[in-house]
């Protein structure tokens, strides 16, 4: 029976591939949506060691099929940024834009915090080196240096911080009055922030005190007239009217080894980073969706940084919410290259074959659940059926919907 059905599959496989040679490509008639990226490194995905898969920019953009401009720059501060928006085609692409997507502080406070007299994180290749460089041969905090360097923060924060907090109350009013488009802001993160579960260097008495210095300046402390609770950083983007915020200091907090490059003395997201701002920003959106095919960048980001694997321990709500993304635009795609194919129906049919011969599935995870065409629980000749016959429809033009459109009508 199942020999048979593999049979049926391969010859149908192989009629498809025939009527298939000249596939039409068709031109999208909607409009797509416009979002507009400003900012600095963490909006041009800027990556050390250059693995990142996606710019969280490029996954919502990709999520809702918009198109991307960007005007973000690598060290940009909120001073330049506010300068930046005088520019005519930086105004002229806000004023059309749909979304605006805003990273805007960690250069006026991060920079200041890791490359100054008594600090030079681009000395060191990682943070474990900084942090040793930071102690003394008993392996105790150096305060010879820790406490200048404590002095030179709060006698220069304070002045950062209101400056910062005038910028950016400066910026939003500006792309306010230029634009109807939806604004998000991001809060600060702190990337030193981290736990024990992620990393040894959690409890050492150095890397505290960097970690909490950078807190203090992103949320203030209670009780503390320098750096008031909610009056620093973070409180000034909280507390923007008219835009919305996504609040990446919490996604990132206790866990800036996991979601960050920190382990490298890099400040900035690691894939897992910005595919959870990814994910945080288009919940924050809730924008209509355009078409099933989209969002494999943030699959991708999700299966190829182990997110898929890990992130679930992290954060599970957030991993929830990322796989619903993930899987509702992914049923059929199997390779995960955006597009119902051919392709897709062979490795069902590998799945399936693998099953029956009770061997290892060559395909597992997200892209064996997207294999399971018509989500009954099982990946089986249907789901091929279904894949090749949304594939004939599309190149015979005589179905127009996206994948899942199809599948509802014909399973
Ligand atoms: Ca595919
Ligand atoms: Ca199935």
């Amino acid at each position: 029976m199942k020999k048979n059905n593999l049979k049926r599959a391969a010859a149908i496989l192989a009629a498809i591939s025939l009527m298939m040679s000249a596939v039409p490509t068709e031109a999208s008639a909607e409009e797509s949506m416009s979002i507009v990226a400003l900012g600095d490194s963490i909006t041009t995905g800027y990556s050390k060691d250059g693995t990142l898969i996606a710019s969280y920019a490029e996954m919502v953009s990709d999520y809702y099929g918009a198109e991307l401009t960007s005007f973000a720059q690598d060290g940009l501060t909120s001073a330049g940024l506010l300068e930046q928006l005088s520019d005519v085609s930086v105004q002229a692409a806000v004023a059309e834009a749909d979304v605006v997507l805003v990273t805007i502080g960690g250069n006026d406070i991060l920079q200041l915090v890791l490359n100054n007299d008594y600090i030079d994180a681009t000395q060191y290749e990682s943070m474990n080196q900084l942090i040793s460089g930071l102690k003394t041969e008993s392996g105790a905090p150096n305060y010879a240096v820790l406490t200048p360097f404590n002095l030179y923060l709060t006698k220069t924060m304070p002045g950062v911080i209101a400056n910062f907090r005038s910028n950016v109350a400066a910026i939003a009013e500006q792309l306010k009055a230029s634009t109807n488009a939806k604004i998000v802001f991001q809060t600060v993160y702190n990337p030193m922030d981290c736990d024990a579960d992620d990393t040894d260097l959690a409890v050492s008495g150095s890397m505290e005190i960097l970690s909490s210095n950078v807190n203090k300046f992103l949320e203030g402390i209670a009780d503390n007239t320098a750096f008031p609770k909610g009056q620093c950083v973070n409180g000034a983007i909280r507390d923007l009217t008219g835009v919305t915020v996504v609040d990446t200091f919490q996604t990132v907090y206790d866990h800036g080894y996991y979601y960050t490059d920190i382990k490298m003395v890099d400040v900035h997201p690691n894939s897992i980073g910005h595919l959870a701002i990814a994910e945080t920003i288009i919940d924050a959106l809730a924008l209509p969706e355009t078409g099933a095919e989209n969002g494999t960048k943030l699959r991708l980001a999700y299966t190829a940084s182990g997110a898929e694997k890990t992130l679930g321990n992290i954060d599970s709500a957030l991993n929830d919410s990322i796989m619903g993304k993930v899987m509702k635009n992914s049923y059929g795609d199997v390779d995960a290259n955006g597009a119902v194919e051919i392709a897709d129906a062979t490795s069902v049919l590998s799945i399936y074959a693998a099953n029956g011969a009770g061997t290892e599935s060559p395909i597992t995870g997200v892209n064996a659940q997207a294999a399971d065409a018509d989500q009954n629980g099982t990946v089986d000749i249907s789901d091929a059926t279904l894949v090749l016959g949304y594939y004939a429809a599309k190149g015979a033009n005589a179905f127009d919907g996206t994948f899942m459109e199809y599948a509802e009508q014909n399973k």
